[in-house]
């Protein structure tokens, strides 16, 4: 699961890249080609979590994400097809809108530059119904009922794009997002808008960062107020120096946690953990996976030879503060290969191979 950075160019996609990332990825700035990266997931459940139970070592979950070219401004011409076709491989959207002035670029527009950027996936995804309304249509008529559907999703997608709506503001249900898929909307895509802000407005209430969140509303998004140049200069800081610049600023958590953990919904990850003596670590995994597909995701032994889940919610650990009174409190369930799991479990799987 990926979560691609778009944005026109120079608004600070990279460098927001840059500090999801740690810097651990050398970039090159205005490159044409996009960046790949694992972002580490902050996440203060998990290191509350390593307070009650002693370990050696904390492990976060993981979120890829690609940096993505910049569409430019104006005709966007031959670059744009590349553009849109790394746009179109991604799960989830975050589209990085300037909300600071800049000397080259000119003071903040971010109605004119989410316009620029969303008519283009628009037109996008008008041209790949008009390549397959038709024929759905013409098949239709003939009596086959998959053709039916699919030419009665396509043309209430039709009548959204043309109201300048995305697809993601349908109403869909059934096998309807079985069929979204299989066309890869751009604007089916769920997406999160992060207004990059000055380093004066981090808390979102400038005027441009509220019309994003505004357009964020309106269109089906999510959206997190950050600085980037600022979120970047605080990923290369010692863990020391991180929380006093922090704290000089007023923040308690670079406003990349909130923003990885937005991402992560977006994807449709939810979150469980192992804790033991040796690591305790938080895993991502699809909301609702069974007991058996979240062991999959630590090794597909442990899936292959599952026999049951011993687990805990976090909440059950910070409220009676050990396994011993989770299990007097008969807080500690065992599950089977049914089971549905919940975010913030705490998991240890019993498995034989
Ligand atoms: N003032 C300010 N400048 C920023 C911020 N974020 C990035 N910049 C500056 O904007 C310029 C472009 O930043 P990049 O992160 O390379 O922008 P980009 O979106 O990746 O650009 P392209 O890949 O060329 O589309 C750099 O000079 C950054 O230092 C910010 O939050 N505030
Ligand atoms: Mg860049």
């Amino acid at each position: 699961m990926e979560c691609g950075i778009i944005g026109l160019q120079g608004v600070g996609k990279t460098t927001l890249f840059q500090a999801l990332t740690a810097h651990a990825i050398p970039v090159q700035p205005g490159s044409m080609k996009p960046n790949m990266g694992m972002a580490s997931i902050p996440d203060g459940r998990l290191d509350r979590i390593a307070e009650f139970i002693p370990t050696q070592k904390v492990i976060h979950a993981n979120l890829q994400v690609v940096d993505i070219p910049g569409i430019p401004t104006g005709s966007g011409g031959s670059a744009l097809g590349p553009i849109l076709a790394h746009i179109r491989n991604v799960d989830a959207l975050c589209q990085v809108v300037r909300c600071y002035d800049d000397p080259g670029l000119g003071p903040a527009n971010p109605v004119g530059d989410i316009d620029a950027i969303e008519s283009e996936l628009l037109l996008s995804d008008l041209v790949v119904i008009e390549s397959n309304l038709d024929k759905a249509e013409r098949v239709a008529r003939g009596g086959d009922p998959d053709a039916k559907h699919r030419a009665d999703v396509l043309a209430r997608c039709k009548a959204l794009l043309d109201e300048g709506m995305p697809v993601r503001n349908g109403t869909w249900s059934g096998n309807d997002p079985v069929v979204l898929k299989t066309y890869g909307f751009m604007t089916a895509k769920p997406i999160l808008y992060v207004a990059n802000v000055g380093e004066d407005e981090l808390d979102g209430s400038s005027e441009s960062a509220k019309v994003v969140a505004g357009h964020a509303e309106e269109h089906g998004g999510q959206f997190v107020p950050l600085c980037a140049r600022l979120e970047s200069e605080v990923a290369e800081l010692e863990e020391a120096d991180r929380a006093e610049m922090l704290e000089s600023m007023g923040l308690t958590e670079p406003a990349l946690g909130a923003m990885a953990r937005a991402a992560n919904d977006l994807l449709g990850l939810s979150t469980f953990y192992t804790a033991g003596e040796k690591e305790i670590r938080a895993w991502a995994i699809p909301k609702g996976a069974s007991a058996p597909e979240a062991a999959g995701a630590i090794h597909s032994d442990i899936e292959r030879g599952f026999i049951r889940a011993e687990c805990f919610h976090v909440d059950d650990l910070f409220e009676l503060k050990t396994e011993k009174a989770i299990k007097e409190a008969g807080k500690l369930r065992s599950e089977g290969k049914q089971y549905a799991m919940q975010d913030g479990d705490v998991v240890n799987f019993l498995f034989n191979v």
